[in-house]
């Protein structure tokens, strides 16, 4: 398997998911838009974003949620989704929550404005809004985990993406974690492999 990636993006919940797991992956470096390389990067991903995984058969899987759940249900020994409808019902219906709406309409808002309004006297605003789905995310979350150690009574899948929304609040100061966030960060961040496969998205 192979995961494209771009320095410190969102793909960080599942380079640390693989990590994780402890299957053999590779990785490589995607390309923004505008860049010379993005061209021949939309080759292999037309969608142009990551995380892109490239499975064992050579196929293609994008979008965060569903490569997270193809990873659980391909390794199911490490138990990372109920297999109880319920029980996977409540962690999907989480994932979705953190990636679609805390992710894509909170943090980008408040990190990319322009993505939102191409005039730039509506920035701040914006920003605004952005910073308080963001938050209002973080606070739902440290609800749920309520000094637990997971979102739900084990590890699932739906911890990697609160993982890589916290690091973000954690090294660009946008938002804030309650206790609950906090440690939950520190403990999957603690885990030597995922922080070596963190911090190797930003020496390759
Ligand atoms: N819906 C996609 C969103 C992926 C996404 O927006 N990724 C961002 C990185 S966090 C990206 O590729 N940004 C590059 C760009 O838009 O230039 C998913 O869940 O995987």
């Amino acid at each position: 398997m192979k995961l494209y990636f771009l320095p410190g993006a969102c793909q960080i919940g599942i380079h640390a998911l693989l990590a994780e797991i402890g299957q053999p992956f590779e990785i490589e470096k995607a390309a923004r838009p505008g860049t010379p390389e993005f061209e021949a990067y939309t080759q292999i991903n037309p969608k142009g974003k990551v995380p892109a995984l490239i499975r064992d058969d050579g196929s293609l899987l994008t979008e965060f949620p569903v490569i997270a759940l193809y990873l659980a249900r391909t390794n199911p020994e490490r138990e990372l989704i109920p297999t109880d409808i319920e029980g996977e019902i409540r962690v999907l219906e989480m994932l979705e929550y953190l990636v679609s709406t805390v992710h894509m309409q909170g943090y980008t808002r408040a990190r990319r404005p322009e993505k939102f309004t191409p005039s730039e006297s509506d920035h701040a605003a914006v920003r605004a809004q952005g910073l308080k789905i963001f938050q209002a995310g973080l606070d739902r979350a440290e609800r749920q985990i309520n000094g637990k150690d997971w979102l739900f009574e084990t590890m699932t899948i739906a911890d990697f993406a609160l993982f890589y929304l916290e690091h973000w609040c954690v090294l660009n100061g946008i938002g804030s974690l309650g206790p609950s966030c906090q440690a939950h960060h520190d403990r999957l961040w603690s885990k030597v492999e995922i922080r070596r496969a963190v911090e190797s998205e930003l020496i390759t």
